[in-house]
């Protein structure tokens, strides 16, 4: 029986999260799901925002589903860094797995492209760089304040990641993997990159490999995100790059991601690629379709295909029944793919 810890956090996350797990329940049956309610309002009534005990509880878990984390009421990044990047690092989750899909009945501003045209994931890595958290603030409040933030890049962490990713290729049909960073500028890391990149690809000389700086990339993921297949890149670079692919695959609610450590040796954990949206917290108007996709990277990882195969599937069919301008609420989209996936 899988053990499932379900954070479901703050904003709409506890709203997307009821669906993904009613979903969840219908598909893998008797899952033992058990809730942490970590994220702001336990901040506000504890003061606690991850503590260890809870930590090494999640620890004993096959797999964590988390919803959003994020709230204007709590100082900026106390949440980010403290709950989700900590347990990202803590659970050493060093592939953050985001795949991008036209869907059938959901559009992309690019008039040219059909459903099923883009299909590509991002491996973006998720334990380093800008995101480690080294730096620090001198003078803080004067004019003479000083803030750095270091990248931190390191070979055994880039090198996990991009065999990740030519692994990935080589079990896909197109067998393409792309190296996005800037190595003209950032010399010191994208010189790391570039270098351990091109000995992993040397391994597989049937996977077809590129490089773009991530300026470029930004740009061909608006207008030729066609191009795509792997495509692996640093912590920062590909939590922008992801937004964009969302925007041209039928928006941010569709962004489905894992955060995973691939020898298992610590929980992994799927979320929406959105955050908490407080703007529309608590109308029922969050589409939940991230969430769900969430669990079905989930349900891949623990080693049910097939049922991660029909999750997807439904979620495919329910998004090509949408009717334009007549939005769904959350509960009615989650009604109908737990529905799906019984049938
Ligand atoms: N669904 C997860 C969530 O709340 N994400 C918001 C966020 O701050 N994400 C930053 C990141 O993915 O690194």
């Amino acid at each position: 029986m899988a053990r499932i810890a379900v954070v479901a956090g703050d904003g709409i996350g506890p709203e997307v999260v009821a669906q993904a797990r009613k979903v969840l329940d219908v598909v893998l049956p008797g899952t033992e799901a058990t809730e942490y309610d970590l994220g702001a309002a336990r901040y506000h009534a504890t003061g606690e925002v991850l503590p260890d005990s809870v930590l090494a509880e999640l620890a004993q878990h096959d797999a964590i589903l988390l919803g959003a984390v994020g709230d204007p009421s709590v100082p900026p990044g106390l949440l980010e860094r403290g709950l989700l990047l900590k347990l990202r690092f803590e659970f050493d989750q060093y592939v953050n797995l985001r795949p991008s899909r036209l869907w059938p009945g959901t559009s992309s501003p690019l008039a040219n492209v059909k459903p099923g045209e883009i299909d590509f994931v991002v491996v973006r890595e998720g334990t380093e760089g800008l995101y480690a958290g080294a730096g620090g603030n001198m003078h803080t409040g004067t004019a003479a304040e000083v803030a750095t933030e270091e990248s931190l890049n390191t070979r055994y962490g880039v090198e996990r990641v991009i065999r990740d990713a030519f692994a990935r290729a080589a079990r896909r049909p197109r067998r393409k993997v792309t190296l996005v960073h800037k190595t003209n500028v950032l010399t010191h890391a994208g010189g790391l990159w570039a270098r351990t990149f091109a000995e992993v690809a040397a391994e597989y000389p049937d996977i077809t490999t590129e490089y773009q700086h991530v300026d470029a990339a930004s740009m061909f993921m608006v207008t030729q995100p066609q191009r795509y297949d792997v495509v692996v890149t640093d912590n920062l670079f590909g939590d922008i790059l992801t937004d964009i692919a969302a925007a041209v695959t039928g928006g941010i609610g569709l962004a489905a991601s894992g955060c995973i450590n691939p020898e298992r040796r610590h929980p992994s954990m799927f979320e929406p690629v959105h955050g908490s949206a407080p703007d529309i917290a608590g109308r029922g108007v969050a589409d939940p379709a991230a969430a769900v996709l969430s669990v079905a990277l989930l349900l891949d990882h623990l080693g049910h295909p097939e049922a991660a195969r029909r999750v997807t599937e439904a979620v495919g069919a329910e998004l090509a029944g949408r009717t334009p301008g007549a939005p769904l609420r959350t509960e009615e989209v989650g009604d109908r793919l737990a529905a799906a996936v019984s049938a």
